[in-house]
This record gives C-alpha cells, sequence and structure tokens, in this order.
C-alpha cells in the first residue's frame, strides 16, 4: 500500500524539515512504503529550498513548486500528482506545523485496513479536543463547522469538517473525485472534498486527535486579505452543497410553479376564447400541468436519475396518480376549512396557500424521491 503524505507549506521554513525527519522516522519504524509530497507556493522564507537539503537525504521527498493561490488550490494539485504521478493507494494531507500530531497516523491508517475509505482526525469526537484557541478562532470554527458545514450544507458524514488531516483510499473513492473541477481557493476546500468523497459511496469515520498550538511560523488564519475572500468562499460552497444536497429541491419548486402558470394560462385561454366549460377547462389545464412537471422534473431536477423509455410511460402513470392525490389532499382541506372555519375568500386564498406550502409541496417532493424518482445508493 504506496501512502503519499501530503504537506501543503507556506512559509513554514522552521517546521518543514521537523515535518519531514518525523515522518521518515515512523516510516522506518512502520515499514510503510511512504512518499512525502510539500506543495509549497514559493514561501519567500526559503521553505523551498529547505525541502531541497532533504530530498538529498531522503529519495522519497517530492517538492511541487507554484505560485501562490490559497490552500485549497495547493491541495486539489497535490492530490492530483499524488494520485498521478506517485500513483498513491492512500493519500495523507496534514498541516505542517504539527498541529495535528503525525503520531496520530498510525490510527488512521489502521481503520483504512479495516476496509473504511476516509478517515478523518477529529477534535469533536471523545478523546479529541483543541488546545489554545483564543475567542476568534473558537467564533470561526463554530460558524463554519457547525453553522455552516452541519447545518447549511447539510454534511453529516462526520463532525470535524475543518481539519486538514485525514487518510484516503484512492481507488474507487478519490479517484472518481473530480479534482480538476473544484474551484476552491481556500479553506472550504476541506468541506467540499468531504461531500464530492460522500457522493463516491465511501465509508467514513473519525478518529480522535488533540489540535495543539503552533510551536514555530505564523498561523495562515486571520484578518489577511485573504480572509474576506476565503469566508465568502466557504459560505457559497455551503450553500451550493445544501442545493444539490437536498435533491433539487429549488430546482422541483421552480417546476411547480412553471406548472401551475401552465395550468391557469390554459384554463383562461380554453375559458375565454374557445368557450370550455369550466370543469372541463380545469382538468385539462391540471392535466398539462402534469405532463409539464414530469417531463421537467425528469430531464433537470432528477437528471441524475433520468429515466427513459418503457418505464417512463408507467412512471408517468405513477405520477398521474400522486398528482391526483394533491389535489384531493387540498380538495379535503378546504373543504374542512370552509365547512368549520370560514366561508371567506381571504380565509380560502390564505389556506389554499398554507395547503401548498406545508402539505402539498413536502408530499410530492417526498413521494417524487422516494417512489418516482427512486433514490439509488449514491455513486
Ligand atoms: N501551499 C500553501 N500552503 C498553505 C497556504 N495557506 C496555508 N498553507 C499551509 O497549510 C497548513 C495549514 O495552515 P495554517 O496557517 O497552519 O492554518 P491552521 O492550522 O488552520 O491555523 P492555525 O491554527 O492558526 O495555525 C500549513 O502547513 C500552511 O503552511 C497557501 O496558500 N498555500
Ligand atoms: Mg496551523
Amino acid at each position: 500500500m504506496k501512502i503519499v503524505h501530503i504537506i501543503p507549506t507556506f512559509n513554514e521554513k522552521e517546521n518543514i524539515g521537523k515535518m519531514i525527519e518525523a515522518l521518515e522516522a515512523l516510516e522506518k519504524e512502520k515499514k510503510w512504503d511512504a512518499d512525502i509530497l510539500i506543495v509549497d507556493d514559493h514561501s519567500p522564507d526559503g521553505t523551498a529550498e529547505e525541502v531541497k537539503k532533504y530530498q538529498g537525504r531522503f529519495s522519497n521527498v517530492h517538492l511541487l513548486l507554484k505560485k501562490k493561490e490559497g490552500l485549497g488550490r495547493a491541495l486539489i494539485m497535490g492530490y492530483e500528482y499524488a494520485i498521478e504521478k506517485l500513483h498513491a493507494d492512500v493519500v495523507i494531507p496534514n498541516d505542517a506545523d504539527f498541529q495535528w500530531d503525525p503520531q496520530d497516523m498510525p490510527k488512521l491508517i489502521s481503520k483504512i485496513q479495516e476496509g473504511y475509505d476516509v478517515v478523518v482526525a477529529s477534535r469533536h469526537v471523545s478523546g479529541g479536543k483543541v488546545i489554545g484557541w483564543n475567542w476568534f478562532r473558537k467564533l470561526n470554527h463554530e460558524i463554519s463547522n457547525t453553522f455552516l458545514a452541519w447545518w447549511v450544507a447539510g454534511v453529516h458524514e462526520v463532525v470535524d469538517h475543518a481539519g486538514n488531516f485525514k487518510a484516503i483510499r484512492v481507488k474507487g473513492i478519490l479517484d472518481k473525485v473530480a479534482l480538476s473541477k473544484m474551484k476552491n481557493s481556500g479553506f472550504s476546500f476541506q468541506l467540499h472534498v468531504l461531500y464530492e468523497l460522500s457522493k463516491t459511496g465511501a465509508r467514513f469515520t473519525e478518529v480522535p486527535s488533540i489540535f495543539k498550538e503552533r510551536k514555530f511560523g505564523k498561523s495562515k488564519i486571520g484578518f489577511n486579505r485573504y480572509y474576506l475572500r476565503d469566508v465568502l468562499e466557504y459560505i457559497r460552497s455551503s450553500i451550493s452543497i445544501r442545493i444539490e444536497r437536498s435533491n433539487n429541491f429549488f430546482k422541483y419548486v421552480i417546476v411547480g410553479g412553471t406548472g401551475f402558470i401552465i395550468q391557469l394560462l390554459l384554463e383562461s385561454l380554453l375559458i375565454t376564447f374557445m368557450h370550455f366549460e369550466e370543469s372541463n377547462a380545469v382538468a385539462l389545464g391540471a392535466e398539462a400541468a402534469i405532463i409539464s412537471n414530469f417531463i421537467l422534473n425528469n430531464v433537470w431536477t432528477f437528471s441524475h436519475k433520468r429515466m427513459q423509455g418503457f418505464k417512463m410511460i408507467y412512471k408517468f402513470m405513477q405520477f398521474n396518480i400522486v398528482s391526483v392525490g394533491s389535489i384531493i389532499i387540498q380538495k379535503i382541506v378546504i373543504q374542512l376549512g370552509t365547512n368549520y372555519i370560514s366561508h371567506s375568500l381571504l380565509f380560502v386564498l390564505v389556506l389554499n396557500i398554507l395547503t401548498i406550502l406545508i402539505l402539498i409541496i413536502p408530499y410530492s417532493y417526498f413521494v417524487y424521491n422516494r417512489f418516482i424518482w427512486k433514490t439509488h445508493k449514491r455513486n
């Protein structure tokens, strides 16, 4: 099993040599087949020159030099290089500054050997913790890790989404992730790659780890010129994951809205210009909306599970039954409301809107996902 350690560096001259020594010692002790890949953004402090000294001593130290584009970009390029050029079976990214203890590495690897695909060093499982964060770092972490990653993005495979230290199996897992399409410049990469990995059907686990204070060098997190860009990117990334993850709920709502407009337009056309009876016009309008909803949901909302051929006819019949179900639900609620509460026009209007929002939209969405466009195992 070929392990590739990926260490992104920016101004880590004081740390990088110690980190290489620590990883080499571990490799010798554990008899691992490992390479060390340093991804440096031409650090002005001369980190790369320091790495080159170690390349003379150890043949498995690799240096990828690139321009300053942020941590996310460095990791994307590092992952790609590790897979394509170094033929990694497992990649293990870590920071250069010893905040994550490289001595925890065997715990990560043994979980991979047990069959897990993504093993995350975690500060938020029993035995893990953070030492020495100030209120600003704590607040930053709470907002990004709990509010944005957990609640907004809905990534629940792990509880610590923000750290760099993790072990990822390449075959069938990381090699299925379209790294070249990932656009994260900053630390939003950590959340985004977990999400992309979750889509491959990977098995996740977390092992406790203690995140210590930096002894040498300076942190890159804080109010610098990249901070706002990285925070905005994190928010954008969380929202885009939510939109994708919630199985395209927004597309579904837009399709439903389009159907509603088609229904109203057709009804009024048929009544005004073709003198149809109201009940017939309503029925035709409803069916037109059902057809348009079915087609648009199939080619757009659920395009990743698009059905074709004969199956479509059968599913379209099911879809009709579900849609009639919505009409019946709505009729029952309005009937009950007018019988027992009020006949006023305003009341009926409000009740109609509430029924659509509270009952019809969730009901249809649930049935579409569970029965019409059945959820398959993600792959
Ligand atoms: N190549 C590259 N590496 C980076 C960049 N920003 C940070 N790093 C490296 O990524 C790792 C994590 O960065 P840190 O500044 O330690 O971030 P952190 O650990 O979340 O923050 P602290 O707890 O304050 O240290 C370190 O090894 C950095 O040198 C970057 O823009 N490019
Ligand atoms: Mg650090």
